[in-house]
């Protein structure tokens, strides 16, 4: 299957999955639920839980093994760009092509439907092991490991180091730890849980730990190069904003060049961690040039 219909297929699967379990609009209390949903379909990629999925088939398993897992990151991730787009951290007025939750709903809803994504995550992921297919300590397993690279030693962190290094000159070792930790994580985190729900075995695992922790950067770092050189439009937000704030990046602090070599070298690190999975894990690698590539 080419790249571009196996993203779409899988999500369609996804927005399918989420708007079965996402608490409808109209229930009590709507305001909250429609901010929630708001974010949720407002058109973004679908990356991590199509990652995760990708993993899953890469060991054996298969997409709809992991849908708990995989919506659970993505009402994550949603929460994660509702609370950075707030006043009181980027203070953004677009996401995802369309007004920010804030700007729509207003503050408090905002932050409330951010903490209600994360909270509900957890439910679905407790749920993972729902149509019996997984084991019950497989979904502990799981579950530890989204709230380790989600918390404060992972995107949360992640996040306070780079508020707090806002108009500030930091070091390569402070920029690599925000990138691993803000957004590195999450991708990480997804690439682990698919293998792990998919069945995959420790070397497996010990493999897509090492792609994931690869495309994971690379991802981070294209997403700082489309942010100098990339099309609002496409993006669906405003491009240019990191340099506005002052924030460290990696074409402010290698140059362009650079910034796009260390990308393409991820991605080849990435690439060559699959090879212990063979042809099982063609759609990861393409997923990984993707990530480099993209427009969005
Ligand atoms: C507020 C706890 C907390 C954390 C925020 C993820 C994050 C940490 C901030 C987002 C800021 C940002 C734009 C980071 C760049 C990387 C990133 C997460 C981009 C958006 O991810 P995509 O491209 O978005 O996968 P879509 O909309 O396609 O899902």
């Amino acid at each position: 299957m080419e790249l571009k219909e196996y993203l779409h297929d899988r999500s369609a699967l996804v927005d399918q999955a989420l708007d079965h379990w996402l608490p409808g609009e109209d229930l009590w209390p709507g305001s909250l639920h429609q901010s929630m949903r708001y974010s949720v379909f407002a058109g973004g990629k679908r990356l991590r839980p199509i990652l995760m999925m990708a993993a899953s088939e890469a060991v054996g398993g298969t997409a709809q093994q992991v849908m708990h897992a995989a919506c659970a990151m993505e009402m994550i991730h949603t929460y994660s760009l509702v609370h950075d787009d707030l006043p009181a951290m980027d203070d953004d007025d677009f996401r995802r092509g369309r007004p920010t939750n804030h700007k729509t709903y207003g503050e408090a809803t905002a932050i409330l439907a951010g903490d209600a994504l994360l909270t509900e995550a957890f439910r679905l992921l407790a749920n993972a092991d729902a149509n019996r297919l997984i084991a019950p300590a497989t979904v502990l397993r799981v579950i530890e490991l989204v709230a380790r690279y989600a918390g404060s030693q992972g995107m949360v962190g992640g996040q306070v180091v780079d508020m707090e290094s806002e108009g500030k000159v930091i070091d390569f070792p402070t920029l690599e730890y925000i990138h691993t930790h803000k957004t590195g994580g999450l991708i990480l985190a997804s690439v682990q849980a698919g293998a792990l729900l998919g069945g995959g075995n420790e070397e497996q695992i010990a493999a897509l730990t090492r792609f994931g922790g690869a495309a994971g950067l690379a991802f981070q770092i294209a997403d700082d190069i489309l942010d100098v050189v990339g099309d609002q439009t496409e993006l669906g937000k405003d491009v240019g904003s990191d340099q506005a704030r002052g924030k460290a990046t990696y074409p402010a602090l290698l140059g362009l060049a650079e910034a796009r070599q260390r990308a393409n070298e991820l991605c080849d690190i990435a690439v060559e961690s699959l090879t212990p999975l063979g042809t099982a894990a063609e759609t990861l690698q393409l997923l990984a040039r993707y990530i480099v590539n993209r427009n969005s």
